[in-house]
């Protein structure tokens, strides 16, 4: 059977070949070759900016109106096809289908609420301090903006940067990860189908190495939002600093579960198993360091066992599987890395951390418990992106709310507790941009700000309205009536 593609680059409106094509390979069947994608190099991504930039004078002065259908029509059609489109994803990316399904229909609904938001543009008038003299604060689009987005999130995250982007009047150049191009590319072909201006949006897919470097090295790129790992948002930081570009990161993660003795225990074995373990436990809010009091240490930790060891991995596709297969070699071999680096440590694996094998080859990995493990070990303090969780035991709750801030991290936290003092207080406290209360720490809703504090993030915040302040600039215009 032939492999379908090559799915081409769109640039000024139009569909282009690239310089190559890269495979994109099922990681529950690597037999299975979802498609062939079409690979930018400098000069095609040169050319998707050169379009942007000619777009932006009149796509900028567009009414709220015109950009509210396009972001309309988007949503429609994601939530239309929301079946298909999430089995394209769990088949590129290996999240189980009702995860893949569930995903596609958040990046709908953010289609949709930025199709609401783009009505909503406000802007403030002051008198000045000085007589007969009126300030008006305004917002306007930022310009060009460069959106570079990661793999384990094929579709939502994309949907989160592009939507708003286009709903405040920018012009995109999206790079989606090389690894998924998949639901990139039909995110593209419904957005080319939206009755957007030529140039507007463009999708150049290809390496980070070059298309990534090729959108910051752009004197005519105005802003860039990235999604990814800790050391690229670093590069782009301080490269955009240089240029000085507007940036927006959402980079690691090395989210605490905080349990203490009151909790519910099965609400928090379900908080802790749903948010290391489900997406393979690929999502930067995944819980990774479970912080568990004393008094119910043992009977949590012999729950978890119980309930990971019972966990489905299996095809992404197939009924009844819940959690998939690892993304692809490299991150398989970084998971085993750290199940090698948790036990060198002195940290007791007491399930899982072995490849699996299935009907079909793939990157099963079973889902790893560490007990006995403190928080200055490696597998505490670096992000490992897989299906691995430890459990640090503590005394009580003031102990458990220091290790849970005791990280370079702060993107989510949760505690698990029937305490409304000790709630309010972790809330309060808790040095992460997003925190749970008896709710797993990944799983967030699409209306409301994303992101985090410390070395997980960095510029303003994703998502609700609050996206509005990366994708506009403030103008504080006087007049005189005379
Ligand atoms: C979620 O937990 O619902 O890359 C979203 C990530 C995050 C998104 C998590 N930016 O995992």
């Amino acid at each position: 059977m032939g492999v379908s593609g090559p799915f081409r680059l769109y640039i000024d409106g139009e569909w282009v070949d690239g310089i190559g094509v890269t495979r994109n390979i099922n990681p529950s069947n690597l037999e299975d070759v979802v498609g062939e994608y079409a690979q930018a190099d400098r000069e095609l991504t040169e050319r998707a900016i050169a379009a942007a930039r000619a777009a932006f004078p009149a796509w900028s002065r567009s009414t709220p109106q015109q950009r509210a259908e396009v972001l309309d029509r988007i949503g429609s059609e994601i939530l239309e096809r929301r079946e298909e489109l999430g089995r394209l994803l769990s088949r590129e990316e290996g999240k189980t289908l009702p995860e893949g399904i569930a995903e596609v229909a958040r990046a709908g609904q953010i289609f949709k609420f930025f199709a609401g938001e783009a009505l909503r543009i406000q802007g403030e008038r002051l008198a000045s301090v000085r007589p007969n003299i009126w300030v008006d604060v305004t917002r306007e689009p930022v310009g060009v903006v460069g959106l570079i987005t990661p793999w384990n999130f094929p579709i939502a995250i994309p949907a989160w940067k592009i939507a708003p982007a286009l709903a405040y009047g920018n012009c995109v150049v999206f790079k989606p990860a090389d690894l998924v191009p998949g639901s990139a590319w039909a995110l593209a072909e419904i957005v080319s189908r939206s009755g957007l201006p030529r140039g507007v949006f463009n999708l150049v897919m290809g390496r980070g190495s070059i298309v990534g470097e090729a959108i910051l090295a752009s004197p005519n790129v105005d802003a860039v939002s990235f999604t990814g790992s800790v050391e690229v948002g670093r590069r782009i930081a301080a490269v955009c600093s240089g240029s000085m570009k507007k940036v927006q990161l959402e980079i690691g993660g090395k989210n605490p579960l905080v349990v203490l003795d009151d909790a519910d225990l099965e609400n928090a074995v379900f908080c802790a198993v749903q948010g290391a373990f489900y997406s393979t436990g690929q999502r930067c809010t995944a819980s990774s360091r479970l912080i568990v009091t004393e008094g119910i240490h043992d009977r949590f930790v012999a729950a978890l066992v119980e309930a990971t060891k019972g966990l489905v991995v299996d095809d992404a596709l197939k009924q009844g599987t819940q959690i998939g297969p690892v993304v692809d070699d490299r991150q398989l071999a970084q998971d085993l890395r750290y199940i090698d680096i948790g036990r060198a440590e002195g940290a007791r694996l007491v399930c899982g951390g072995e490849r699996l094998e299935r009907e079909t080859p793939g990157y099963y990995l079973a889902p790893a418990v560490f007990v006995d493990t403190t928080n200055d070990m490696r597998i505490n303090r670096e992000e490992i992106f897989g299906p691995i969780a430890s459990v640090i035991r503590v005394r009580d709750y003031e102990e458990a709310l220091a290790v849970a801030n005791d990280t370079p991290y702060g993107l989510s936290s949760g505690i698990c507790t029937r305490s409304l003092k000790h709630a309010e207080h972790f809330k309060r406290n808790s040095e992460a941009g997003l925190v749970m209360v008896n709710l797993p720490t990944a799983g967030v809703d699409y209306h409301v700000p994303f992101g985090g504090r410390k070395a997980s993030s960095y510029g303003p915040r994703e998502q609700g309205r609050y996206a509005v302040e990366f994708y506009t600039t403030v103008k504080t215009a006087y007049t005189q009536p005379l």
